[in-house]
Parts: C-alpha cells; structure tokens; sequence
C-alpha cells in the first residue's frame, strides 16, 4: 500500500529525502539555509523550516511554529475545539487573539491536523465541515473576526499551515467545525493503509480523507482531481502551483489551466511559499536530461541516405544523441553505455572486466572508425560491476564507469557543446508500459552488419515479459521492443542506452541494452537493465548530487 511517503510515487516533502521508495527524515544540518527564521513552540528559533521540520519529524512531536523575527512567546499559536451544540468548532489563537477557523478555505487536509494533534488520532478527521456563524453559541465576549488556514495535510500542528490574517465575522460567515475520526468495527468500505474506513466514493478525488493520503495513490481515474500519470490523484490547486507534484511534471505544463489564486492579504505564515523556495533551490542544481539544441545537428547536417539498418533503426545525425558513449575496450568498440554526469558512464555489466586501464570512452562519436571535431576520449580510473552479477542469467546486468580527472582538476572532462548527460531515473513508476522510448548504439543490423554511423529507433515498453522469457525474465529486467520484432537492439549495442522523456521533456535512462533470444524476433522483445531498480545502488556509488535533484 502506498501513502504520501511513497517516493516512487510522489515526491518527499524538504525535510525528508527518498531511500528505498520511502520518504525518511533527513539530517537537520542537511536543510538548507532559507532568510526566513523559523520559530519553535518554546519561542526559540532555526535557521529554516526545513530544519525544523526535519527535527519535529523524528519525534513526530511539533517542533516548529511558524515565521517571524522575534519568535516571542506572546506569538504562540494554539489551536483547541469548543463545542457548540453537536458541533465543534475550530477555534486558533495567535497574537491576534482567539478567533474561530473561517469557513472559506476549510478542507479536510486542515481538519486531519487538527484532530491528529489535540485527540492524537493518528488517522484524523472524519469531515470537515462548515456551519453558519449563526448557529454558534456564542459568549458575549465572541470574537468578532475569523481566521483561514490552509495545510496541506501532514503538518504536525495547526501552527504550522499558512494562516491568513484575521477577516471580519458576519452573521451569514461560514466557520469551521471537525468531526475526528472514531474507529467503528470492521470496515467495509475503503481500508486506508492507517487503518481508517472512509467511503468508497472518497478515493481518488484529490482530497485526502484517508490522512496519509493513500485513498489517492492508485487511481487509474480521478474524480474532480488531476491524475497524474503513476495514477495518483492530485486536487487541483495544486496544479500550475509552481512545485512539481506529478513524477513527470504533467501538472505542471502550459496546457493545464491555472487554478484561481486565493492571496487574501497579508499572510500571517506561509509555509507553502518556502516549500516552494526551497524544491526550486534544491532542483535547479542539477542538469541532466536535455541536449544542447544549439549544438544539435549543426555539424554536418548534410543530406544522406538513410540506411534502414540494424533492426528498424534509422542513422542518427552527428551530435544528435549527446549521452551515448562508446566503450573502447584494448582499441576496439564492442558496447555503448550513458553519460551520467560529472565523471560516471553507465554500462552493462557484461561489457566491462575490471580492468579499467584497458578502456577509454569516446564521448560525441558518430561514426565509429572517424571522429568528430567534438569526439573526446577519456580514460578510465575505476569500473564498478554489480556485486550480484550474474554472467549465467545476466542478473544485475550493470555496471559504472568512472573518468580519469583531468591534470589539476576534479572534473574528468573538458567542456564539451556536443555532451550532455541523461538523468537517472528514481522511481520505478516514472515510465510505464506502452510509454514509447528511444535505443541507439552501433550494433548488428539484421543481416548481421555491424553498423558504421551510429543508430536509433523508437521502442515501446513492454509488460508482462515473463510470458515471453519464462524463468529467464527476472527482478530488475525490462522489456522493450515490438512484438512483432521489427525494432530491436542487437549483439553491439549492449550498455548502450534505452531513453525515456517525461512530459516535461526531460529525457532519463530508462534502461541498459543487456539480452534477448537474437535480435528483432516476434515475441521476442529485448531485454534491459531496469536502471530504476538500481537507484540506490548507483546513488551509492557515485553520490546523491550527481544522480537526482528530486528528493535528495
Ligand atoms: C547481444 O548479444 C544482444 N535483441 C543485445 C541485445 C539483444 C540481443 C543480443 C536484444 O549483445
């Protein structure tokens, strides 16, 4: 079951990084630092809110209040519930006085964190609802001004949600009131993973009426919500909002429509706008995944014949795939592989010995025996093969190349217009079958001619490959190809990358060519490292930074 701390389906929040497809707690010290102070609870103040956060998600107690430059006790927000008749109502206390929740803005996300708190139901509320400001019995010392919250549901306190400065009550206001969550018997309905029973017709709607947000993880539709498309189901203020929530970044394309902006004046605290600030930050830091369009194609972009050779596949141009990489192995070429980044080349397992001083890497080669006035060639320091490699079964089929650094210098590569690096994919669910994809290398043909210019083809990915392989088809494998098997990698491309692009155009190494029974043979697909699954493994060896800017 996945809940909102399932990194291979959304991202972690800042102050928790992705291991292992969870969102664990990060190191406070590894927070950035942001302008704005955090305040805690007792009235001393972080260098961020990240760091708080980071501290409060330890011990699932709150820590962190909200922004100011005094933090004074005096601003401590509480947050407690009066009953009025069969209702309770939300009533917030901040330096401003004690107001009731304003009913404009109220949603469940809110009410979850107000009853987790107080009540310590950790499975939250049970509605969110508003009544008229009429309907209140109210003291004759009620105050005569409301305030809107807005959380975005795991938030450990009321304190810590945007609070909007106080409005003015009329008698037709809305406010808010909350039923928590009372577990009764046996469910029969929708069983969220925390164990609370919510209605059928509450999943996959955008709203997380489960607390952990696990009524929206699996939605193939979504109700009234925009689905992204590891079907998950997110509400529709959240798209166009300037933070990635989609693995691929759909909801945050031109095409969407921007939702309306609620900026009421004067925020009290704003906890979204420095989530904002700081994923911006953190995600501007990496370049991966997208060439140099003012490189691409520019060389010898003359007319040529093309040759459909190696199996479907079409001549590339020169400069036109910037992440393939050949493996030069004692002078000659026999594999490709994908430049990461930094000084790291990713390859099959099967293509390399651990001998690095019998290889170099030719980076911007096209022509296999010719080079290009932008063709560099590197040397090796360290190969790195899979502990669990199999040569048998090909299990494991990956590997890691690192560069030789330069003279002087940490990095391993001269700049270089004609070389770009392909992000690594995180997540197992960022790409999905039928999705189509892009391999290329200089392999067979099938006739069986190894080709001279470098060659790509579109394939799709392809489920259920046990049926095709049996036994032979294992854990961390992909399928890719048609069945018909008119496209197809062949013997020469092996390492060589399969490239998937998100629909924010940014392209990830999906997969490794590896094996297959021959080369384009009905129902026969061919079969990759599925670079995914190896995430953890690659992170490990070449550093968090250089592999993903998301959920670090
Ligand atoms: C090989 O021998 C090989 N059709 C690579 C890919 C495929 C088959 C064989 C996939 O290196």
């Amino acid at each position: 079951m996945y809940t909102r701390l399932s990194c291979s389906k959304v991202f972690c929040p800042p102050w928790r990084r992705c291991i292992s497809g969870q969102c664990v707690c990060k190191m406070p010290y590894k927070c950035p630092r942001q302008d704005k102070q955090a305040c805690t609870l007792d009235g001393s103040h972080y260098y961020s809110m990240c760091q708080a956060k980071a501290i409060s998600c330890r011990s699932s107690e709150p820590v962190f209040s909200h922004f100011s430059s005094a933090c004074g006790a005096e601003e401590k927000v509480e947050v407690h519930l009066r009953k009025s008749k069969k209702h309770n109502v939300v009533m917030i206390k901040t330096a401003k006085g004690t107001m009731p929740v304003c009913g404009n803005g109220w949603n469940m996300a809110s009410a979850n964190v107000v009853c987790r708190n107080p009540q310590k139901e950790p499975r939250g509320a049970e509605t969110a609802t508003t009544i008229k400001h009429s309907q209140i019995d109210k003291a004759s010392d009620w105050p005569e001004e409301c305030m809107s919250v807005r959380c975005t549901g795991s938030e450990l306190s009321l304190a810590e949600c945007t609070i909007y400065n106080p409005q003015p009550i009329t008698e037709s206001t809305d406010v808010a009131v909350v039923k928590c969550y009372n577990p009764k018997g046996e469910c029969k309905k929708f069983l969220c993973t925390n164990g609370k029973c919510i209605n059928q017709g509450k999943a996959c709607n955008g709203i997380d009426d489960c607390g952990d947000y696990s009524d929206e993880m699996c939605c193939q539709r979504c109700n009234g919500a925009f689905h992204c498309k590891s079907d998950v189901c997110i509400p529709l203020d959240a798209v166009r909002d300037g933070v990635r929530d989609c693995l691929g970044g759909e909801d945050e394309l031109d095409e969407n429509p921007k939702p309306v902006e609620i900026k009421p004046s004067d925020l009290f605290s704003d906890p979204m706008s420095e989530i904002r600030a700081i994923r911006s930050s953190t995600e501007s830091q990496l370049q991966c995944g997208v060439p140099n369009m003012e490189y691409e194609f520019k060389q010898n972009a003359t007319l040529r014949q093309r040759t459909k050779r190696l199996v479907g596949g079409e001549e590339a141009l020169p400069t036109q795939i910037q992440w393939q990489v050949a493996i030069q192995d004692e002078g000659s070429i026999h594999c490709g592989g994908a430049y990461l980044g930094g000084c790291w080349v990713l390859t099959a397992a099967h293509c390399v010995r651990p001998k690095p001083k019998s290889y170099r890497i030719k980076f911007s080669l096209w022509k296999k025996h010719q080079m290009l006035s932008t063709t560099d060639s590197i040397p090796v320091k360290n190969i790195i093969i899979h502990h669990e490699y199999n040569a048998q079964t090909y299990a494991n089929d990956i590997a890691l190349v690192q560069l030789e650094p330069l003279n002087l210098s940490d990095k391993c590569m001269k700049d270089n217009p004609a070389v770009r690096a392909v992000c690594v994919p995180w997540s197992t669910q960022q790409f999905q079958p039928n999705d189509t994809c892009t391999i290329s290398g200089w392999g067979r043909d099938r006739a069986g001619m190894s080709a001279g210019i470098l060659k790509w083809a579109n394939v799709t990915i392809i489920s259920d490959c046990k049926n095709y392989y049996k036994d032979r088809f294992l854990p961390g494998m992909e399928c890719a190809g048609d069945l018909e098997g008119k496209v197809d990698s062949c013997q020469g491309d092996s390492g060589g990358p399969l490239v998937c692009k998100d629909a924010s155009g940014v392209s990830y190494v999906w997969g490794i060519v590896s094996w297959g029974e021959k080369c384009g043979e009905p129902n026969n697909p061919g079969v990759y490292t599925k670079v995914a699954h190896y995430f953890d493994w690659i992170r490990f060896h070449t550093g968090w930074a250089a592999v993903t800017k998301y959920n670090q």
